[in-house]
């Protein structure tokens, strides 16, 4: 029987990102659910595995050399994965490489900028609209730059899908959750003046295994954390924010 690979996390992006490749690939798996909101990221047990405090964490009890190994860093559990399996990363170099500038281009980009937006259009105090403007701008520079890579290319990575589509799709999800004009509307359709990624969000939504891996946090992971949230106490999310009495100065 195969080790049950633990992903530890809540029903947000980088993690939605870990649940799709394992279904894509395969492997058996179960969520651990971490509670933001009530601090589980900040225990001694969790930080010794993920030291950056954050989810989404791997646990694989089979890892190399068949001893237990453990990853962070939605990235690195990404390429874990890939490497692990043979599957959805280039084995030859050239296109190995430009998968990964892809998948390195959500990580340094899309998910702190659009993470960053998202933040801005819940939490900004009244008094200033700049945050909103740059970090919109920023939104629809890298908006603007996907599209022209996809009216190029099937998939971020080249004509493969790869990991690099696996990192972004989620992360597209966002402004469809939190950012007029996108906000509500079909997730395809929300992107109409940009049908490049319209259309390969519409083939990528085809796949069952991207479905299964969306639909598993879903329906298990999401209803916990919205009570969570609902149930947080203002120190709470001032602590999950860095906020207030937790700011670092
Ligand atoms: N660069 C990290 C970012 C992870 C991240 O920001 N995770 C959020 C949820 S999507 C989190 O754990 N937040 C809890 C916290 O910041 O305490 C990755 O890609 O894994």
């Amino acid at each position: 029987m195969r080790a049950v690979i633990d992903l530890y996390g809540m029903s947000s992006p980088n993690v939605f990102k870990i649940s799709i490749m394992l279904e894509e690939v395969g492997l058996p798996w179960r969520i651990k659910h971490i509670n933001v909101f009530k601090g589980d990221q900040y225990t001694q047990e969790f930080l010794s595995l993920s030291p950056n405090n954050k989810v989404p964490l791997l646990f694989d009890p089979d890892g190399p050399e068949g001893k237990p190994h453990s990853v962070f860093e939605s990235g690195a559990i990404l390429i874990y994965l890939a490497d692990k399996t043979g599957k959805f990363l280039a084995s030859e170099p050239r296109v190995r490489s430009i998968q990964l500038q892809w998948l390195m281009m959500q990580m340094g980009s899309i998910g702190p900028m659009f993470g960053q937006l998202m933040h801005f259009i819940r939490y900004n105090p009244p008094g200033s609209d700049y945050p909103l403007e740059r970090y919109t701008s920023e939104m629809r520079r890298i908006l603007d730059v996907l599209e022209a890579r996809l009216s190029q290319s099937s998939f971020l990575g080249g004509e493969e899908y790869s990991i690099a589509d696996m990192a972004v799709f989620p992360w597209m999800r966002v402004p469809v959750a939190y950012i007029p004009p996108f906000k509500g509307r079909d997730l395809v359709e929300a992107y109409d003046r940009y049908p490049s990624i319209s259309a390969w969000l519409h083939t990528l939504l085809e796949r069952p295994a991207l479905q299964r891996g969306l639909e598993a946090l879903e329906t298990s992971v999401r209803p916990k954390d919205l009570s969570a949230f609902h149930a947080a106490t203002e120190d709470e999310i001032d602590r999950f924010l860095g906020r207030g009495k937790f700011a670092r100065k």
